[in-house]
């Protein structure tokens, strides 16, 4: 397989001077947001901890965490490093609980999304030949204008859709032969569904790649898109409160997405104790950002469970690698005491045949005993058939589910097109206790 790299000087950077970059780049990063964001001096202050005190790049640890009640408490601007002269641009997104999250540009910041955004088109194989019909949606969701300024940076030809209005997106994708899909995994599905349904073959299109991410997807469902479309699917990573999209991507190897290192320091710990994990070991990110003018950011808990990986990929990168993301310690949700991640629960329902990707996680209390129950769609054939093959194929989920959750759950198999279809990310879980 060849393998384009958009800057190989620092995507192919051997491991040594990598350190060296990261190192320094640290020590003047934690210097800078020391003197001028009053949060950092007394966060560290209170850690007993000073810029000079940074030597070695695992000096790390002695940084205190930054995490989202951090950014809430100082929210809207109070964690900018940069006077407001200076900004070009806010972004925010809306995340499923608590305040906003609020993140800020200077034009170099920009140039610096730009270039991220550029090496994960590259990573994914998309060329300035490519012309990329760009569905994450445009505003203050990083998603838009992050894949657009760096498909402009390639040079490619960038269709500025937005999410929405699917019969349109249809229509561009067969006018004007997008050869690249940016947008949700979960809006794909909708989209290749809508098509099918408009008697609109995918594979007699032009389209080869689709640039997803934004939201937990599972290697199951890439299977099932690609299957389905003849597409290459890449899962790309990101966050508001790092940059937007741009911080993580897999190359055509398709085996953990390479993180851009050089800009981006990642940590994966133990979630209760906060140590440090090894590499493989599965734990919570956290990432400091070495580069940001506007918004740099120490040591933050993303929350997102993953593992890294140092080994080289075949690719010639040598950023460490993370696993895709399976949950967010913060998306866990404990049942009847039992700790359920909605990844374990995809997994399962992706593996039986007839099942559609498209399902709903409902828990719910009654007479204080907690229920768990999933909707299901299944294929027209199948919900045509008899009941009896319904219930036989219920009871199959039922068990399966079972053995990986270790607590029983409720089946509902529905019609197709019952779940409700986002335009964004996708709704995957409703939890109706109010605790
Ligand atoms: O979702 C940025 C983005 C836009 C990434 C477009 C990729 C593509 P936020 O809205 O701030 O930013 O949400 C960030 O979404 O902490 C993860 O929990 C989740 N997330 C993002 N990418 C993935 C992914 C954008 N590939 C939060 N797999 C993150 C799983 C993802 N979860």
């Amino acid at each position: 397989m060849s393998h384009i790299i958009w800057n190989k000087r620092y995507e192919t950077m051997p491991e040594k001077r990598k350190a060296e970059l990261q190192l320094e780049k640290l020590k003047r990063m934690v210097r800078r947001i020391y003197d001028k964001v009053p949060f950092y001096k007394k966060a560290m202050d209170e850690a007993g901890v000073k810029p000079r005190d940074i030597h070695k790049l695992s000096d790390i640890s002695k940084l205190p965490f930054t995490t989202k009640d951090d950014l809430a408490a100082n929210y809207p601007f109070g964690m900018f490093a940069s006077p407001m002269k200076d900004i070009v641009r806010i972004h925010s997104s809306s995340g499923t609980t608590g305040k906003p999250k609020v993140g800020a540009y200077t034009k170099e910041d920009i140039r610096l999304w730009a270039e991220l955004m550029a090496r994960t088109f590259t990573c994914a194989g998309v060329t300035r030949k490519d012309v990329i019909q760009n569905a994450y949606g445009y505003g203050l969701f990083t998603g838009g204008l992050g894949a657009h300024y760096g498909a402009e940076r390639i040079g490619a030809t960038v269709i500025p859709i937005s999410g929405g209005n699917t019969k349109r997106q249809i229509l561009v994708m067969q006018d004007f032969g997008s050869t690249v899909l940016c947008s949700t995994p979960s809006y794909a599905l909708h989209l290749f569904e809508a098509a099918e349904e408009a008697g609109v073959d995918i594979r007699q299109l032009d389209l080869r790649v689709g640039v997803f991410g934004a939201e937990m997807w599972s290697e199951k469902m890439r299977e099932q898109i690609e299957s389905k479309t003849g597409i290459t699917a890449i899962d790309i990573y990101g966050l508001t409160e790092l940059i937007g999209p741009g911080v993580a991507s897999e190359c055509l190897e398709k085996n953990h997405l390479h993180v851009f290192d050089d800009h981006f320091i990642p940590e994966v710990i133990d979630p209760e104790t906060l140590e440090p994990l090894p590499p493989g070991e599965k734990g919570e990110l956290v990432f400091t950002n070495v580069s940001r003018k506007a918004f740099p950011i120490l040591r933050y808990r993303t929350r997102d469970i993953t593992a890294l990986h140092p080994e080289p990929c075949p690719c010639g990168r040598t950023h460490v690698r993370m696993e895709r993301v399976t949950g967010r310690s913060d998306d866990m949700l404990i049942v009847r005491g039992v700790n359920v991640y909605p990844s374990q629960i995809e997994s399962v329902i992706m593996g039986i045949q007839g099942v559609e990707p498209h399902y709903q996680i409902v828990v719910d209390r009654q007479k204080s005993m907690d229920t768990l129950e999933i909707w299901l769609e299944v294929s027209e054939q199948l919900f045509s058939d008899e009941i009896r093959e319904l219930e036989k194929l219920e009871a199959r989920i039922r068990q399966e589910l079972e053995s990986v959750l270790l607590i029983g759950t409720r089946i509902k198999l529905v019609e197709p097109k019952t779940i409700q279809r986002s335009e964004g990310k996708a709704v995957r879980i409703v939890d109706k206790r109010n605790i």
